[in-house]
């Protein structure tokens, strides 16, 4: 793994001048944005790739079965790259960053694309494939819909997690046309945090814990979560689809470098999730290729992996760390099942693979596993979203009080609270109180605060008025909790600062802003009398250089030779746009029938959707979008499982990185949240990639 290499102080590869050009302009820039956004911000936004290809392909390669050349039509200038010979979505352009890119780095890459003349209108994506250990990962940094022989600027931002190798590639998502690229520029800028702030950890009594990737162990990012938190939460390395990808193999690696950094770091860890419906393997729930039964040797069969998987992963951390409670073993705390209320079952449970296969029982043994296997030493809990809602907290608490009076040994209860701000908290009191008259302990286990009210609001960044009211919401929050503080275990936000939310850009629902500096959000928790005198106005932004376009797309080959192009450096207050659940790169699909399931939840004016889909085609799909449209004016808010976007009345959910594999006749759940006004009539047309859907 390449460890902390420097932003190079200036453009490293490819055409000398422009990059130079390009420099300057971005000391410019930096001179005009820093004091915009704040004085103590450390901005050192540095070029780290530069391509006009005015003079060669400067370093870009094909990829896959591509073939690269240079034309001489620019987007600005006399050249441009173009990518001709493609097969695969995935072939395209390449440029190696492996030493180029730091982990944990925050990059703006923006470029210029375009389609031959006459070549239609495709999609087309701009990712990085990030190689550790052997395993590639393909992390979509933007994707740009429609691109026709128009010249179209693309921005986006990418904050890579650790590398062996990697490469930024531009690629489509479907068909296979050539491509036109220009004017590529990669500036990265190393955010610094303020740590002369008083901690998080140091205003909340209750111990205080972040959700983590690996990305947010590094840089300024590391510093940050260092020191504000004193636990951590892995947000997808424990879950069993990436502890035990395929039956047997155990894959601990991401796991370990969190709990190692938390070890090195002094810290707690909360363990997350042995059992869930989603990001399982598909193995888990079939016995040579088909689904399991409910036979007896079905259900012993599947009753055993669950013992085995979790068997594995108590041992593991015990023969690595010493025993649970042990100073050395920071796991305190695991989620045992994650998500089984379904409110709009009669039984109130949900009906996952688990449930099909094994019935309720399985909920008590994922417990009684986990205590054989953990000890007394790690306390067991059962989470849930919307806990806070009275219909989705009579099952929850109906449950945890028939297994509590059954003998099985639930130590803790957990509230995600993916909340936004506004939603009632008296109706979250309401629930705490509710468990309180139970023998368990609470925690907070995700929370976070969508600076979205609801459907309707859409935009870059919020307004500092919502960023205000947010920063409110925390503190009326944390208020609250105080109020119950000897009842909790800990309180967990759901990720380290805005730009690497799970929720939808713009959300805003964190205590950091993408720059790492403190919201007032953070002030909500800390120090109410200084939410109002925080920066709020000042986008989470990379600064942008972009080079301005000749406005008119002016295919003329005739080379300018005038050198007095003025690349006149536009600040784009874009915010973060990191699209949180990174996607795999989709490889070809069959066209192939599916089945959708479709099943709501209302109260007033919201309500909860979930969303099965069923793979009824022969071939299996890699990489899927689902499509369906609302026919009441609903809105999604925040969706999961997918990546979720609306436009109009149409909804189209995209493949999350762990589900995007879907097995012939295999099933996905995926849902959302939504709001509505007055009825809420269900979607009755679906399609899968493209192929309508049968829906019951
Ligand atoms: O934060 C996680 C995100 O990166 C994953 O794509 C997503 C997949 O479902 O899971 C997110 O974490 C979820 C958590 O495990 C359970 N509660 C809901 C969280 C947000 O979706």
């Amino acid at each position: 793994m390449p460890s902390a290499r420097p932003v190079p102080p200036a453009s490293r590869p490819v055409v000398a001048a422009l990059a130079a050009l390009l420099a300057a302009a971005l000391v410019g820039v930096g001179a005009l944005v820093v004091p915009l956004v704040a004085p103590a911000r450390a901005l050192s936004p540095a070029v780290v790739l530069a391509s006009d290809f005015e003079s060669g392909l400067g370093g870009w390669q094909a990829r896959g079965a591509a073939t690269v050349s240079t034309t001489s039509v620019g987007a600005r200038g006399s050249g441009s790259l173009l990518v001709e010979d493609r097969v695969d979505p995935w072939d395209g352009a390449l440029y190696p960053v492996t030493e180029l890119f730091e982990p944990g780095t925050t990059y703006t890459i923006g470029l210029w694309v375009r389609l031959p003349d006459g070549a239609g209108s495709a999609d087309l994506r701009v990712s990085v494939q990030r190689d550790l250990d052997g395993e590639p990962s393909y992390e979509t940094v933007t994707t740009v819909e429609g691109v026709t022989s128009q010249w179209r600027q693309v921005t986006g931002t990418y904050t890579p997690g650790p590398f062996d190798t990697a490469s930024l590639y531009v690629e489509s998502v479907s068909s296979p046309v050539d491509v036109m690229i220009d004017d590529v520029l990669v500036t990265g800028v190393r955010y610094t945090p303020d740590l002369s702030v008083t901690p998080v950890s140091d205003a909340v009594s209750v111990p205080f814990g972040i959700a983590v990737e690996p990305q947010d162990l590094l840089g300024g990012r590391g510093d940050l979560l260092a020191h504000h938190a004193e636990q951590i939460t892995p947000g997808n390395q424990m879950k069993p689809d990436a502890i035990q990808p395929t039956e047997g193999t155990f894959t601990f690696a991401a796991a370990d470098s969190l709990v190692d950094w938390a070890v090195e770091h002094d810290m707690r860890v909360y363990g997350h999730t042995l059992l869930w419906h989603q990001q399982t393997p598909a193995w888990f729930f079939q016995r040579d290729g088909s689904a399991l039964t409910t036979s007896a040797a079905d259900q012993a069969l599947l009753r055993e992996r669950l013992r085995t998987h979790i068997e594995a992963i108590a041992d593991h951390y015990r023969e690595t760390y010493g025993e649970y409670g042990t100073p050395g073993n920071p796991i305190f705390a695991f989620d045992v099942v994650n998500e089984v209320i379904d409110e709009n079952e009669p039984d109130g449970l949900r009906r996952s693979d688990w449930y099909r296969v094994l019935g309720p029982s399985y909920i008590a043994d994922a417990f009684r596993y986990a205590r054989d296997a953990f000890g007394p030493e790690v306390q067991l809990f059962i989470n849930d979203y919307n806990s806070e809602y009275p219909n989705k907290r009579a099952p929850y608490l109906r449950l945890v009080t028939e297994l509590l009076a059954q003998g099985v040994p639930v130590d803790g209860v957990g509230h995600q609270l993916h909340v936004e701000v506004g939603r009632s908290i008296s109706m979250i009191e309401d629930t705490i109180e509710a468990f309180e008259a139970l023998d368990v302990r609470q925690a907070v286990t995700e929370l976070d605060v969508s600076a979205y009210r609801d459907s309707g609001e859409q935009w870059d960044a919020p307004p500092a008025a919502r960023l205000l009211e947010q920063g409110y919401y925390y503190r009326d929050m944390f208020d609250m909790l105080e109020r119950h503080a000897a009842s909790f275990e800990s309180i967990t936000v759901w990720g380290l600062e805005d730009s690497r939310t799970w929720l939808r850009s713009g959300a805003a629902p964190l205590l950091f802003d993408g720059q790492l500096q403190v919201k007032p959000a953070y002030w909500g928790i800390v120090d109410p009398s200084r939410i109002g005198a925080t920066p709020t106005a000042t986008p989470t932004v990379t600064p942008t250089p972009t080079v301005t376009p000749t406005p008119t797309v002016t295919p003329t080959p005739t080379v300018t030779p005038t050198p007095t192009v003025t690349p006149t450096p536009t600040v784009t207050p874009t915010p973060t746009v990191t699209p949180t659940p990174m996607t795999p790169t989709p490889t070809p699909t069959a066209g192939a029938g599916c089945r959708v399931a479709y099943t709501t939840n209302d109260w007033n004016t919201g309500f909860t959707a979930g969303v099965r889909v069923t793979n009824a085609g022969s071939s299996a799909l890699t990489g899927w979008t689902l499509t369906f449209a609302f026919a009441g004016g609903q809105r999604v808010t925040q969706g999961w499982s997918a990546t979720w976007s609306q436009s109009g009345s149409t909804v189209t959910a995209t493949n999350a990185a762990w589900n995007g594999t879907l097995a012939a006749g295999g099933t996905v759940d995926i849902g959302f949240n939504g709001s509505h006004t007055g009825a809420n009539p269900r979607p009755t047309a679906f399609a899968l990639n493209g192929t309508p859907c049968t829906v019951s």
